[in-house]
This record gives C-alpha cells, structure tokens and sequence, in this order.
C-alpha cells in the first residue's frame, strides 16, 4: 500500500530520498552503534522515526516562534489519558513525506509499510475520553492553533488481552516509551511538586492566619513531549507527558542520615506515581494511588503553564487572556484547588483576583451521567494527601455557598436542601467526601457535554440546580474524530476515490464538507461497483488479521456486523448476543436462514475488575465456538471476538464494517465517537436513540440509518414508574423465550452447566437498568430487515455511500473550533 494522499502524478524527489536513507543509517550507526545492515525490524523503525522526527523538531521551533510572536493565547487540555496509538503513518502521511520515506525504506531493503505495523501503540488510555484528547490534538495542530496535551508519561499503557478459553486474561503494557522515537525528554524542565505532610495554624506579622504547609514529601516531574504534527506540517505542537522521579534533594537528605536503603524504596515509591494507567472506565477506584497521580499531573502541568507565562509577561492580572485550561472529565479537576494555591499561597495574590482569574482560566467537560463514574474522595484521605488543598477548597466551598444563599433567599428548610445538594464536600452517610465534579463545575467559566442529547441531560438530571444557578456556563460540544487518521490513513482506497471525484484534490483533508460531492455519485453504478470492492478489500485485509489472531479466516461475501467499544453493561453487547443465538436458532430449530450471511465481529477489553463484564466476553467466545463449528450454520453465521482491541487494531477493522452496532441503552451512551468512525467509513448504523446516534440520523438522513428501542424518555419514565417487567416480554415473545431459555441451559456452556444462568437472571430481572428485553424484539427486527436490504446492493452501496457523504460535522476539527471560539477564545496562526 503506498500514501493514501499523494496525488497521482507527483513525483519523488530523489535529493529528499537520499537524504532520508542517509538520516536513517546515521541513527543505527552510531545511536544505536550498529552497522546499518545489522538493524533489527525494530531498529529500522526506530532510525525512520528519528529521521522523521528531524523536521518535526523543526517545524516545532518554528511554530514556537510563530505563537510567541503573536504573544498569542495557548489552550492547555489536561487529561489524565491520550490514546495515541500509532504514530508513524500519521506523522509521515501530515507531513506528506510517505512517498520519501517509502522509496528510502525499500532502498535500504525493507518495506515501509511493515516498519509502520511493528510500531507499538501508545496505549496511555482507555477507551473514548483518551482517543478524543488525542484526536483534538491533532485538530488545534491543524488548525494552527496553540494547543497543548498535558498528561503523565505511564510507563504500562493499558493491559495487553489474551483470550485463554475465551476468557480475558490481561497481561502488562510495558510499551517502553524510552525507545519511543517520537518523545523528547525535557529534564532541564522538571519541577517539583510537594504532598502529604501537615497544616501549622499561625498568624502573619498583621495578625492574619496564616497556614503553613509543612512536612510534605517532593516529588520531581519530568516532562516528556510527544511533537504533534497539523496535517500539512505548517503547526507541531507537543503533548507533555509527565514522569516521576525521586527529589535528589529529598533523597539526599535521608542518605546523609546514612539510611540507604530506605532512600531506595522511598525513591521506588515515588516513581510508582507514572508507573501504570487505570484500566478502569466507569466505577471511580477511590484509592490513594489514582488521588496522587491526579494531583501529580495538575500540580506539574499548572506549575508548567505559569512558568511559562510569567517567562514572557509581566505579572499575572493578564493570565486567563494567555492561557486556557480545559479538565478532561473531573480527573483532572484538582486544577482548579492548585492554580488558586499557586495564585495565592506562591504568587501572594488576593483571594477575589485569585478566583476571577481561576475561573476565567477553567473549563470542564462531562463524559458521563453514571453515578457510579462520579469521582468523590474521602475528606480523611483527602486531608493525609493534600491538606492545604483541603483548605483551599473548604474556602472555595464557604464563599460559593454564600452565593447560593444570595440566590435562594429561605424558607430554610429549601435551603438547606440546596446548600446539600450543591455543596463540593457531601455529608452523606458514609462519611465526608470530596466532589470532584462539584469543584470542576464551581471553577470552571463553561461546563460542556459531548453530544447534544447528552448536554441536555446534565443540565436536567446530573446537574438542575448548578443549571439554575448558572444557566450560561452550560454549553453542548458534540464529539468529533480526526478524519484524517480515522478516514483517510485507515482507509487509503477509499480516499483515493474520494480525491479523484473531487478533481484530483486532496482540499477535503482540513474540510470534510467537500466530501458531500460523493452524494452525486451515490447512484452510478461505476463508483457504486468501485465502493463496493473497495470494501471487499478491506474485508480481506481484516480476514488476514483475523486469521493472524485467531486462526479464522472470515468470509468477505458476508455482512461484516461490527461492535467494537469497552466491554460493559449499559453497551449491551450482551443484546448483540442475544440477536445471535436468536438467528442461530432460527436456522437449526425452525430451518430460517438470515437473509444474507453475516460475520459478527467483536473487540473489546473489560476492565480487570468488571467480573459481569468478562462473563460477556467468555460468552460470546463460547457462542462464536458453538456456531462456527456448527456445519448447519457455518454457512450463514459466524461470530469472532479479535482479542487486544487498541487504536491500531480499530484502524483495521473499521474500513471493513457493513453495519455498526451502537445499541446503548438510550440515556446511558454520553457520545460514542467510535460510532462517527464506522460511519465515516461507510458503515451503516444500527443504533438506538442515544448520544451522538440522534446527530448521526440527522445528517445521514432516516433512509440511511436503522434506529430502534427505547428513547431515553421512555427509559426514565420506565425507570420512575418502576414500570418495568421483563416477565411480560418472555410471555409474549417465543423469540425472547427461546433466548433466555438458552442462556439459562447449557447449549453454550457444555463443559460449565449454569455458568451464564446469571446472565439470564439479570435480563429476566424488573431492576436490570440496561432493559435488554424490552428492546430485543424490536433489535432482532431491525437487523432482519437491514439483512434483507443489504442484498440490494445498489439500494445498501447508496446508503453507505451517502453516511460517507454526510459525515462532515463530525470531524474534530469542527469540535475544536467549537471550543475555540466558544470557551477557549483561542485563534489561528497559520503564519
Ligand atoms: C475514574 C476514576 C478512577 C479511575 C478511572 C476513572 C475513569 C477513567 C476513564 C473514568 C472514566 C474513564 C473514561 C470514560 C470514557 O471514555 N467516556 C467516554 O467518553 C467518550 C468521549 O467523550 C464518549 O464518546 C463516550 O460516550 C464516553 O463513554
């Protein structure tokens, strides 16, 4: 495969070529003190990268220069996750060196494509909230504006899956980002960070109380930037990754009190702070080590961005106009308590200038309305960590509660109950807690949800009385991903087609829009037969992998019905599953065949401690095991589960999807992101009305989507009511019948009599929260009839044909311009 951008017709210039193989043997030969013909597959990589990396840090100076010039203002978007994946097409694809490259790789005797696949990820997320920071990256690179990732620098990325008799086993991510050729190192710019330790109450020399922190441990963070080349070259920004390292000067002093080895395993304890991402993606962990870490990167990146503005200005009144600051999700909302420390406790600013600045500086964005998901601290643990951040946010909390009484003047009894309803410390039963999402909201100028039904929903249900009290901080940012990587590097055929129909232009690259001119070839048979076969391709490289991992080779004649997201409850691959039993036994027990062949395809992770979630996973491995080796329906139906879903393996399989599977239970699903990917790549989706599904139906128009189940209305009065009986549904329906029978018996587990029995339980159950049963007939339906259009080639091509058309608002460069003129105030330095 070569570039999937450089248009037909350019030539390769042979200087550039040389100089590229010239760059790359200088990197073996002496920073890795090898002759070049003695360079592992792995080494060639890494000398590619780091001769690709030499413009890079060009262009990045120059981009410095540029910004600094403007004295312009600078967006820091803090996350405690960047799901970066792969970088190498990417960066050479944006800087439209491909063509360079892949003549200088096969020079020295390699293929540059092979380089490209033996890349590890970065792996430094979880899932949707990860892969959105680094999709935005590279919008603001693009769009040219200053715009910077803050993150830690894990040394495990998230667990690597194994499927072991269909069970997930995880195993270590040690991904070595020292051998990364894409992170600069940057120790002349580590800072020092202080923890634990104790309050002494004392008074200054006027008699004011003045606390002192004292006792605290240090702790050293050591940026690492990660360059992120705009697709074009013109911007490289950098995302900075932070390490932890022992304080010399900590370390020191114990080593002078001649205890060696408590110096050592203090040192030890300290880089355990970046050593290993969370794997969880919903249950907030509420243990210490993820406290730190929260705090690790907020006090780094904050102390990083005064720095940085105080090198080039004169005091701080000017902050907020030179600096925004946007919290990805609460992980990172200890922001707002360091910036008001920094601001008055080491810049000795009042209080009120403090917190005008603070919040004028502060953005938060929501990613979810599950309780269970909500970050709350226990105030004792809080306290042991953080103390004089404790303090800090007690008076946040004191002075923001005057507020509220201003607005809800009596009778008392209300407002007490607002007062607890909002306040950022809850009282409840279980003890005092700290609540993150509280903090954020009360720091921050603006409060965003990801997809407008989502907004919606936090400003009724999560959060009415903040609504109330602010209703102009709440703002809704639909999603957006990089259609560049997503669209153009993942699926090179398809956007060849699409640059010759737009005249031999590669313009759609930084405006999606222009690709609605497919809409005016939906119809011809000519593109029609070329859109088509370009899927079968990808189909065929998606078997290749599937074969790699799992020995199966799949059928590319079949629909390729596609779910590729985390594992968990409210995402309901169990109703995918339970759609596939249901086709499985209609065709062995009453002789009715799916309208056409379907492969059904899984990817995802559970996390570690989701036993309900890994149960799903075993699930569908035994049902894929049951059905492919049965030769009554092996023909029709086949189902594989591709272990160690990550951003390169997504990258593989999207391209090649006939239907996306997004089928959440309506209310639950905050966005999705995956689901704009699928459908960018012309996938047709199959979904209920939730998160970004409705904006998908709006643009991709009624005709081109298959939408059933549930509103979330229906859900939450359901919910309310307590109006839900699954009873009624297994009565009623011998097809819901026939599938919980069979996940209550032993079909598909006949080694484990009664190992899925709880998950026929839970559906069967008044309290399921995910209503699996009320929404499966109408599921089953749906997919039947999509099965039976998809055998209108010419009807299904012009479907998917026209979700690739009408995609354009979902590409992140029109989120980030969302964010930039509506909450950042950030512009475009193109020169
Ligand atoms: C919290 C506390 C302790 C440890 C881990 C966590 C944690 C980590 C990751 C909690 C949540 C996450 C990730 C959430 C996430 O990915 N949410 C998804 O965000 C996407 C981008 O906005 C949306 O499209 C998805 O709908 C949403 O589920």
């Amino acid at each position: 495969m070569s570039s999937a951008i450089a248009l037909s017709g350019a030539e390769v210039n042979q200087q550039a070529v040389e100089a590229a193989v010239r760059a790359i043997r200088d990197h073996i030969q002496y920073d890795f003190g090898k002759r070049p013909e003695k360079a592992s597959t792995f080494e060639l990589f890494r000398a590619v990268g780091l001769a690709v990396r030499r413009p890079m840090i060009d262009r990045m100076q120059a981009t410095e220069d540029r910004f600094q010039k403007h004295n312009a203002k600078r967006l820091y978007y803090l996350s405690m996750e960047f799901l970066v994946g792969q970088s190498l097409r990417n960066n050479l694809e944006n800087l439209e060196l491909w063509p360079v490259f892949e003549a200088a790789a096969k020079s020295i005797g390699v293929s540059l494509e092979h380089l490209v696949s033996v890349e590890p990820d970065a792996a430094l997320g979880n899932g949707g909230l990860g892969r959105l920071a680094a999709c935005f990256l590279d919008s603001l690179a693009t769009l040219n504006m200053p715009g910077y990732g803050y993150g830690i620098n894990y040394d495990f990325g998230l667990f690597r899956q194994r499927i072991d008799d269909g069970y997930q086993v995880e195993e270590p991510d040690h991904w070595l980002s020292e051998e990364s050729p894409w992170i600069i190192p940057r120790p002349d710019q580590a800072c020092v960070i202080p923890l634990y330790g104790r309050i002494q109450h004392g008074k200054d020399r006027k008699g004011n109380y003045n606390p002192m922190w004292m006792d605290w441990k240090l702790i050293v963070g050591v940026p690492h930037d990660l360059p992120i080349v705009g697709y074009g070259g013109n911007s490289v920004n950098y995302l900075r990754l932070f390490s932890a390292r022992a304080s010399a000067a900590f370390n020191i002093d114990i080593f002078n009190q001649g205890d060696y080895l408590k110096a050592v395993s203090d040192k030890i304890d300290s880089e355990k702070i970046s050593k290993i991402l969370y794997p969880g993606d919903s249950a907030a962990a509420g243990k210490e080590l993820r406290l730190v870490q929260e705090y690790f990167l907020c006090a780094c990146a904050i102390r990083d961005i005064l720095r940085r503005h105080l090198d080039g200005h004169r005091g701080l009144d000017d902050f907020a106009n030179h600096a925004a600051v946007q919290m990805n999700d609460t992980h990172p909302a200890l922001a707002v308590a360091e910036l008001m420390r920094l601001l008055v406790d080491e810049q000795h600013l009042e209080w009120d200038p403090a917190w005008e600045i603070t919040q004028a500086t502060c953005a938060y964005t929501n990613h979810t309305l599950m309780p269970e998901a909500l970050e709350k601290w226990p105030l004792e643990l809080f306290e042991k960590v953080l103390p004089r951040h404790l303090q800090v946010i007690h008076e946040i909390n004191r002075r923001f509660l005057q507020r509220v009484t201003r607005k809800w003047p009596g009778p008392d009894e209300r407002l007490e109950e607002r007062m607890k309803e909002l306040s950022i410390i809850d009282e409840g039963l279980g003890g005092k807690t700290v609540r993150m999402a509280h903090l954020a909201v009360v720091g921050s100028h603006a409060v965003n949800g990801v997809a407008k039904l989502h907004s919606d929903l936090v400003k009724t249900h999560l959060m009415p009385g903040f609504h109330e009290l602010w209703p102009e901080k709440f703002q809704n940012k639909t999603n957006g991903v990089t259609h560049r990587r997503w669209l153009a590097y993942a699926n090179p055929q398809l956007a060849r087609l699409i640059s010759r129909i737009l005249g031999n232009s590669n313009e759609w690259l930084t405006n999606l829009a222009l690709v609605r001119a497919l809409e005016d070839h939906a119809e011809d048979p000519e593109i029609q037969r070329e859109f088509r076969q370009i899927k079968q391709s990808n189909k065929q490289r998606l078997s290749d992998v599937s074969y790699q991992t799992t020995g199966l080779h799949l059928n590319k004649d079949s629909v390729f019905d596609v779910q590729i997201k985390r594992i968990h409850e409210y995402k309901r691959q169990l109703l995918h599953v339970m759609q596939i039993i249901h086709e499985y036994l209609a065709l062995i027990e009453d002789g009715q065949s799916p309208a056409a062949p379907v492969t059904h395809i899984f990817a995802g992770k559970a996390a570690p401690g989701y036993t309900a979630a890994k149960l799903i996973i075993k699930l569908i491995n035994n049902v894929a095991a049951v059905i492919n080796n049965d030769d009554r329906a092996r023909m029709y139906i086949r189902v594989v589960f591709l272990p160690d879903y990550r951003v390169s393996l997504a990258e593989q399989i999207i391209p090649a999807a006939d239907i996306s599977e997004q089928i959440s239970t309506a209310g639950f699903e905050a966005s999705g992101t995956g689901n704009m990917k699928l459908a960018m790549n012309g996938a047709v989706t199959l979904g209920t009305l939730d998160g970004a599904n409705i904006e998908i139906l709006q643009e991709a128009g009624v005709e081109n989507i298959y939408i059933f189940g549930l509103s979330s209305i229906e859900v939450a009065q359901m919910r309310a009511m307590h109006d839900y009986a699954p009873q009624r549904y297994y009565a009623e329906s011998s097809a819901v019948r026939r599938v919980v029978d069979a996940l209550s018996g032993s079909l598909f587990c006949p080694g484990e009599p009664g190992l899925f029995r709880s998950i026929a339980e839970k559906v069967m159950s008044p309290g399921d929260p995910y209503f699996h049963l009320a929404d499966l007939d109408s599921y089953i339906r749906a997919k039947q009839q999509m099965l039976a259009d998809y055998n209108d080639a010419a009807a299904w091509t012009s479907k998917a044909m026209l979700n690739t058309a009408r995609m354009a608002k979902f590409s992140s460069d029109r989120t980030v311009c969302e964010y930039a003129n509506d909450i950042w105030d950030l512009k475009q330095f193109a020169e």
